[in-house]
């Protein structure tokens, strides 16, 4: 009687841990770059890869980099035979899937910065209020 109590608590502690895992790191960030500054300009763009493990889709909504004046999200579009970029209110990232921010399409755009040094911290924020912290490489092109 006292061990099937025993093995009933472990089990629920053992749900319990693994309801929390799943809700706490849906997104996780891979290959993330920001592209170093050209002489004299003050914009540029970061790009990544989000990948959502959970069961539902979630957005990317925001970007702010420490040192910028603000980040966009961008996409690129054909008009007219011209590529152009414009900017976007979310990236949707699919449930169990992954989306990639690469040159020629989806992008977030970085103004008004200054400098970027070796790396640079950003803070992404998603339609389920979560926010984190994404340490990026500079890479020159
Ligand atoms: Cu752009």
């Amino acid at each position: 009687m006292f061990d099937a109590l025993k093995r009933k608590a472990g089990l629920l502690v053992m749900s319990a841990v693994v309801t929390v895992s799943a809700h706490a790191a849906e997104v996780t960030v891979s290959d993330q770059y920001v592209r170093g500054l050209l002489p004299g300009k003050h914009i540029t763009a970061a790009f990544m890869t989000l990948s959502n493990s959970s069961e539902a889709s979630v957005n990317l909504v925001s970007a702010s980099l420490k040192g910028a004046k603000k980040v966009e999200i961008h996409t690129h579009s054909h008009e007219g035979g011209v590529m152009r970029m414009r900017q976007i209110e979310k990236i949707e990232v699919p449930a169990k899937g992954q989306v990639k921010l690469a040159p020629g399409g989806l992008h977030l755009m970085i103004f008004g910065v200054d400098k970027l040094a070796d790396k640079a911290e950003m803070e992404l924020c998603f339609s389920n209020d979560k926010c984190q912290a994404v340490v990026l490489p500079v890479k020159s092109l």
